[in-house]
């Protein structure tokens, strides 16, 4: 690798900022402003900052681990997949193909995701194959692809969020999750806009709006309900747009007209008074826009949640025009393409639907296979690791670190602990790594070239800055190995180009295209959003990529979005005699999710050392907890202990813990794993608990 500087993007959130990297003579690598990349323009946060220490030896795996009476100890990469490919074809010889579970993340690049969902589908020809997506944005998407007929999280890039004339922000505290992206909203302000803050907590994010409400967790839907109606009762609807870009608006209207403004209030704890300022910044200007994320979509209702907020924009006419729509604000570093190619359940690489013959046959076709011997779509991700050590005996896992992040976490380990094998590809021996029975170490980010797609669906080139370092392997190296052993010699390629340029023929046509971006094309310019097509062979022209959708049509059959008749329902647990309060989960600006790669960053932990409990002063004082006392929180699933942190910025009848430590602290042992009925979503965002002081 050339000791320069190369231009590339973070390893975390999905914003994708770009930064530069450097490699200095020690072998550390130093980070520095790019200011060429539009999503960031040269801003980081502390994570991306620091990013390049988990790269050291000092806190990665640096050896093949396998277990040897009980224990893992470093072994040859030879011995390592030798075990693997002999797990996995142990449990499809004594259980069939469909014994074998894969479990992918949003985090790998598109590369990695495409190879992962065609190694399961044609290696191991298993239908069980999820990932962690599952858990981040699969409401969103399950309610736009209802609504529009497609689902990118944003339809506009970020940059059209100043040019706005309201944001509806429900959800998402942006500010620690992804810092650089304030700039747009302060930006927004100063060109006379408004910003309105919807979630339980007086976040850092609320702190810049200039309207905040704080319902109770879990009644997002019934809040968004509240302001339809009141747009039908004030005369705000915009019946030209509805009768020509819309379908199904009588039902829908129905469905709001039942859900009077006095009776959201009782449910939602939002007062008539501030629904109808809310409606009216929102309905004032020329154009506006609802932006979700994952407090209103981690709800075993989300979904319809996420279809009542779009109900609202069509209504007003705000989707589809310029500077105006619904748009999710996807979490992970490649959450936008880790669900397009081939890792979720249901879908093959382009957005293709699993289960439509045409989209079989011509993935099947670019696999040279029978579309026939295509497994059909499998559990969602809950449902997979819950069959774990039942019907599925064996998983490979890439990715993700279930054993913090999924729901009712106890219970999860405890599946995972009774699987007759499990094989984990990390960069870190990360809790879930911990209980396997081998762990390969991979590379990362900088040490590898792939692409991700990021938030606004721009497709990026995150390139390679520098050499890994000896006895390390990359993901695309490991699928190619084990194929190799299970039987196929060709189809997973090591070069992520030469998987890109398959990639792009598997996507063509589909609603997801990729085909025609190329690696050339990334590098030259500052990502490419889809779907872009080939170039038009005629012409000789370059499809520009599409920053804008939905401005001519949307993507359904006739051009016309459709409403969702949508009705209020209570959140799966409600709170009662027993468990009193409400319990909802999140994260803080210093920590990345399961907390593998961030929790080995010295910086990062000095900031934010571990998990706590935040409460209101009133519910501190009834049970005599002082700042930084333990406080035990307690579901019908699990107990939980960290110190309190008392804030008058909180609802008085909900607490919140942030989720990225293991351990006693750990917030997952809480939740609860009630789904989404079409996304198949946990209810991460609010579930029944009791408090209870802890003696020390
Ligand atoms: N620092 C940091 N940044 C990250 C990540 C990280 O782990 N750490 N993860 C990345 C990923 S994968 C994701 S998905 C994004 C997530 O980004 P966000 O969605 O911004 O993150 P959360 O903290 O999960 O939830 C946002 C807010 O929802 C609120 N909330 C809780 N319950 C409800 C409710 O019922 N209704 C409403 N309206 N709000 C509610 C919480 O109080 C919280 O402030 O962040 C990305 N960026
Ligand atoms: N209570 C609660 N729980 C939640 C949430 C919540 O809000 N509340 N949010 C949910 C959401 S939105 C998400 S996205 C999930 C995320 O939770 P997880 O799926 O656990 O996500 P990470 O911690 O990012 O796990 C990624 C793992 O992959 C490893 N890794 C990184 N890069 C690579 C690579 O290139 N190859 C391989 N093989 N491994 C790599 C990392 O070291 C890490 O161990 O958590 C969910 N869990
Ligand atoms: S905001 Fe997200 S992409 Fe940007 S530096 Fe921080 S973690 Fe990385
Ligand atoms: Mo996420």
């Amino acid at each position: 690798m050339p000791n320069s500087v190369t231009p590339t993007h973070c390893p975390y959130c999905a914003l994708q900022c770009g930064m530069n990297l450097t490699p200095a003579p020690d072998g550390t690598v130093e980070v520095t402003e790019r200011a060429d990349f539009p999503v960031n323009r040269g801003a980081l946060c502390g994570k991306g900052r620091t990013a390049p220490a988990v790269l050291s030896s000092r806190v990665r795996l640096t050896s093949p681990l396998v277990r040897s009476e009980g224990t893992l100890v470093p072994a040859s990469w030879d011995e390592a997949l030798d075990r693997i490919a002999e797990g996995l074809s142990r449990t499809r010889t004594e259980h069939g193909p469909d014994a074998c579970g894969v479990f992918g993340g949003g985090g790998l690049t598109n590369e990695k995701a495409y190879t992962l969902g065609k190694f399961a589908r044609v290696v191991l020809g298993t239908s069980q194959i999820d990932y962690n997506g599952r858990f981040c944005m699969s409401s969103a998407a399950a309610g736009g692809m209802k609504a529009f007929g497609l689902d990118r999280g944003l339809p506009f890039p970020l940059e059209d969020i100043p040019k706005t004339g309201c944001v509806i922000l429900v959800g998402s505290n942006l500010a620690e999750t992804m810092p650089p992206s304030l700039r747009f909203f302060n930006e927004l302000k100063e060109n006379g806009g408004t910003l309105i803050v919807i979630d339980p907590r007086r976040t850092k994010t609320a702190e810049h709006a200039d309207l905040h409400l704080a319902p109770r967790p879990g009644t997002d839907l019934a809040l968004a309900l509240g302001m339809l109606h009141l747009v039908v009762a004030e005369g705000l609807t915009d019946e030209a747009y509805v009768s020509e870009r819309t379908a199904g608006w009588e039902d829908a209207r129905a469905a709001a007209m039942a859900h009077w403004p006095e009776y959201v209030e009782r449910i939602t704890g939002v007062s008539v008074p501030e629904l109808r300022e809310a409606v009216r910044m929102f309905c004032e200007p020329e154009a506006a826009m609802v932006l979700t994320a994952r407090g209103p979509e981690q709800q075993s209702k989300g979904t319809d949640t996420v279809g009542a907020w779009i109900n609202l924009c069509l209504a007003t006419g705000r989707a589809g025009r310029p500077f105006s729509g619904y748009g999710c604000l996807t979490g992970q570093g490649n959450g936008q393409g880790g669900r397009e190619h081939g890792q979720k359940a249901d879908q093959l690489p382009g957005y293709r639907k699993l289960d439509d013959p045409a989209a079989r046959r011509h993935v099947a076709d670019v696999w040279g296979v029978d579309p026939d011997s295509l497994p059909g779509p499998g559990r969602s991700a809950y449902e997979l690791l819950d069959a774990l050590g039942t019907d599925i005996k064996s998983l490979l896992l890439m990715g993700s670190n279930p054993v913090v992040s999924a729901p009712h976490a106890a219970h999860i380990e405890e599946r995972i602990k009774s699987l007759d094998f499990l094989a984990v590809c990390d960069v870190v021996l990360s809790e879930t790594a911990a209980l396997a029975d081998v762990v390969l170490p991979v590379t990362q980010w900088a040490e590898e070239t792939g692409t991700t797609t990021n938030l606004e669906g721009r497709v990026l080139l995150r390139k390679q800055a520098i050499t890994p370092p000896d006895g390390i392997r990359s993901d695309l190296e490991v699928m190619h190995e084990l194929a190799d052993r299970l039987g196929v010699e060709k189809g997973f390629p090591t070069d992520p180009e030469e998987v890109f340029e398959e990639l792009r023929r598997a996507s063509a046509g589909g609603p997801a295209d990729y085909s025609g971006i190329t690696y050339r094309r990334l590098a030259e310019e500052n990502g490419v959003f889809w779907p872009c097509p080939s170039a038009d062979s005629d012409a000789g022209a370059v499809h520009p990529g599409t920053p804008r959708l939905f401005l001519d049509r949307f993507a359904t059959a006739d051009g016309r979005a459709r409403f969702v008749p949508v009705s209020h329902r209570p959140i799966a647990e409600e709170p009662d005699d027993d468990y009193p309060v409400l319990l909802t989960t999140g994260r803080v600006v210093a920590q990345y999710q399961s907390g593998a790669q961030t929790r080995r960053v010295d910086e990062l932990n000095a900031a934010a050392p571990g998990p706590f409990v935040e409460l209101h002063p009133r519910l501190a004082e009834r049970l005599g907890a002082a700042e930084g006392d333990p406080v035990a929180v307690v579901s019908r699933r699990g107990r939980a202990v960290a110190p309190a942190r008392i804030t008058l910025g909180i609802r008085p009848d909900t607490v919140f813990m942030p989720f990225h430590w293991h351990g006693e602290g750990r917030a997952n042992t809480l939740t609860n794993p009630a789904l989404d009925p079409t996304s198949r979503m946990p209810e991460f965002k609010a579930c029944a608990v009791r408090l209870e002081a802890v003696k020390s």
